[in-house]
């Protein structure tokens, strides 16, 4: 199976309608969508998600931010994928972001950074679980003769 990653339409995103843009931009790319939600984020599982930055000044923030409104939870696959969908989401706050990144374009915010997207194999791994339930994963593969080529 080709590498898999949690993306994260965040409040900020879903409310400024960015989110078609965003799976647009992912699904040009040629990743392949194997999983989505359209959900209200516990404390707990904002909790858990952010653990690695807990007790950092910021975590409290991000933690209320994130379960602030509606998100838009994926799971996306391709050969790569991590460190691709990193490179089109830009770094971290949205000042310092590339133009022709997600954030570069859209964000010039430091907190409302519009996305997230998992770090590392482990990372997305960890947080594909803590998203997403095994059967809400759906796979590509063509089950008859009914397929586009
Ligand atoms: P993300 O996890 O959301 O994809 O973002 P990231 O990897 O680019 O950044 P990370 O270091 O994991 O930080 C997670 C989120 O915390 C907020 N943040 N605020 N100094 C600060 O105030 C600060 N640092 C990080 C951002 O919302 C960031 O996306
Ligand atoms: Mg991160």
């Amino acid at each position: 199976m080709s590498e898999r990653t949690l993306i994260v339409v965040k409040p900020d995103g879903v409310q400024r309608g960015l989110a078609g843009e965003i799976i647009s931009r992912f699904e040009r790319k040629g990743f392949k969508l194997a999983g989505s939600k359209f959900m209200r984020v516990s404390e707990e599982l904002a909790r858990k998600h952010y653990q690695v930055h807990e007790g950092k000044y910021f975590y409290d923030r991000l933690v209320r931010y994130i379960c602030s409104g509606p998100v838009l939870a994926m799971v996306w696959e391709a050969e790569g994928i991590i460190a691709m969908s990193r490179k089109m989401m830009g770094a971290t706050f949205g000042y310092d972001a590339e133009p022709g990144t997600i954030r570069g374009d859209y964000s010039c915010s430091k907190g409302n950074n519009l996305v997230h997207g998992s770090d590392s194999v482990e990372s997305a791994e960890f947080e594909i679980g803590l998203w997403f339930d095994e059967g809400e994963l759906v796979s590509w593969e063509p089950a008859n003769e009914h397929w586009l080529r």
